[in-house]
């Protein structure tokens, strides 16, 4: 990277090394393009790195130019989100919506609320979101959209009056056949809530257009567990393959949001011992395992919206490191679940040293490019998000068609669908990687597998 956080030519020589000649030239001129879009580079990068098989086997993709327009969403939508705070001022914030790709399905993906937004993490979050959503076998293509407004120190009221002034402004845009937002960081079943209330109030109508809906009122039992839960089925579906299970693993988790709890919780029921989870201020190690009411206390830290860990610590009488990240304790199985790039390369050489064997992500891209070569490198068995974690968004689909269909679903009808979608994907991202002749790289078993089923419909569909 150049100073100012660009590619420079060198970076991109190395970044275009590995890939075929089509995948080459249009990376090189989305690079020229967008070249303060990092985080979108990196995720496009991933994956124009992996299909070199597929662009070898075949030109019609090159013919069809299908690259470039997969790299270009559909549709953006940029808009200012003016809304009064509790002290009668107003404020301003920016919104967007990033309508990706729609070639299987409607746009579907979260909302994220926080400061750190920007069009290019939503450009990389609606990339990713393409094929992951296209991996778990529902009709869903893929969007992503948010604020840079976060809910963090807001009162109940703000949020509410954010939220109803950010639907104002997306409410024409999005529906149940067109594009389904649901959460992602900052937006839980509050904020889907008020955001859902606007909607209605201004369409008068009640249609599944959001999912993560409260139970009362057309969400899905399971769907607050269902990334993290759905994450943890995926792992053990690498350990089945080697002959493990999740039984007796000491387990290292970052994060303390919605999906590090639900994969907390999955991992302690099926035995093994969750000894860390993290937020900005640091990490905690708890020896002993995350377990029983410490699950409830995780919900109420977040609820809080402190955003740090560090009560944890105090009240279980547990170590707290201030400012580091969980993946120098020793574990056999690490599961970031926290935000983009929060696994870097001395992590990844830190986890490799001590022995860890398994790393399936939880957040969308938590681990750096550099990061994923070294625990490659190392032995360890690594799972992209677009894989393992899908089974947030595959549980928003099981929502789409109990809305669709006026139903609503047991617990175990979902949690059975739900091991389906993840044992689909894990399947399918062992099939494609076999294929390519790299059995058990589930990174690019993952990214042909999506690649294939979105790429050959969108050539199916002709030139839009
Ligand atoms: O990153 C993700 O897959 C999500 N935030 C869930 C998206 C969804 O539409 O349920």
């Amino acid at each position: 990277m150049q100073p100012n956080g660009n590619p420079g030519s060198s970076d991109l020589h190395a970044a275009t090394a590995a890939m075929h000649p089509y995948a080459s030239r249009v990376f090189r001129d989305l690079a020229a393009r967008v070249p303060w879009e990092v985080e979108f580079l990196q995720a496009v990068q991933e994956v124009f790195e992996t299909i070199t098989p597929v662009l070898e086997q075949t030109t019609i993709y090159e013919e069809e130019a299908i690259l470039e327009r997969l790299v270009e969403p559909q549709r953006v939508h940029a808009f200012r989100v003016v809304w009064h705070d509790d002290r009668g001022h107003i404020r301003t914030n920016r919104g967007w919506r990033v309508q990706f790709n729609n070639a299987i399905g409607p746009f579907k993906g979260g909302l994220r609320f926080h400061s750190s937004v920007n069009l290019s993490g939503l450009k990389f979050l609606g990339f990713e979101q393409t094929f992951k959503n296209a991996l778990t076998g529902l009709p869903m293509g893929g969007g992503k959209g948010g604020s840079d407004f976060s809910p963090r120190g807001a009162s109940d009221r703000e949020v509410e009056r954010f939220c109803q002034s950010f639907m104002t402004s997306l409410y024409k845009y999005i529906g149940a056949d067109v594009d389904v937002p649901a959460g992602d960081i900052g937006v839980g079943a509050r904020e889907i809530g008020y955001l859902f209330g606007q909607y209605k109030h201004l369409t008068e109508t009640f249609t599944g257009v959001l999912t993560g809906k409260g139970l009362n009122w057309g969400g899905s039992i399971l769907r607050p567990e269902a990334t993290g839960f759905g994450l943890v089925y995926f792992t053990q579906k690498m350990l089945e393959r080697r002959g493990e299970s999740i039984e007796g693993k000491r387990v290292a988790i970052s994060g303390f949001g919605n999906v590090a709890w639900g994969a907390a919780r999955k991992a302690n029921e099926l035995g093994g011992k969750v000894v860390t989870l993290s937020g900005p201020d640091g990490c905690i190690y708890d020896p002993e395992g995350v377990s029983g009411e410490k699950f409830d206390y995780m919900l109420e830290l977040r609820a809080s919206g402190n955003d740090v860990i560090k009560p944890y610590a105090d009240r279980y009488g547990v170590e707290f490191r201030p400012g580091a990240r969980p993946w120098a304790v020793p574990v056999d199985v690490a599961l970031p679940c926290a935000i983009q790039n929060e696994l870097e390369i001395n992590d990844a050489r830190q986890l490799v040293a001590n022995g860890c064997k398994y790393v399936a992500e939880g957040a969308n891209m938590p681990t750096t490019p550099d990061a994923v070569r070294v625990l490659r490198e190392g032995g360890i068995v690594y799972a992209p998000g677009k894989a393992s974690n899908a089974g947030g968004v595959g549980t928003s689909g099981l929502e789409m068609a109990q809305n669709r269909t006026n139903t609503h679903w047991t617990a175990e009808h979902v949690d059975t669908e739900l091991h389906r979608i993840m044992t689909g994907i894990h399947d399918m991202a062992w099939d494609a990687a076999e294929r390519c002749g790299n059995p058990g790289d589930y990174l690019q078993g993952a990214n042909v597998a999506g690649f294939l089923k979105v790429a050959d419909s969108m050539v199916d569909q002709g030139s839009v």
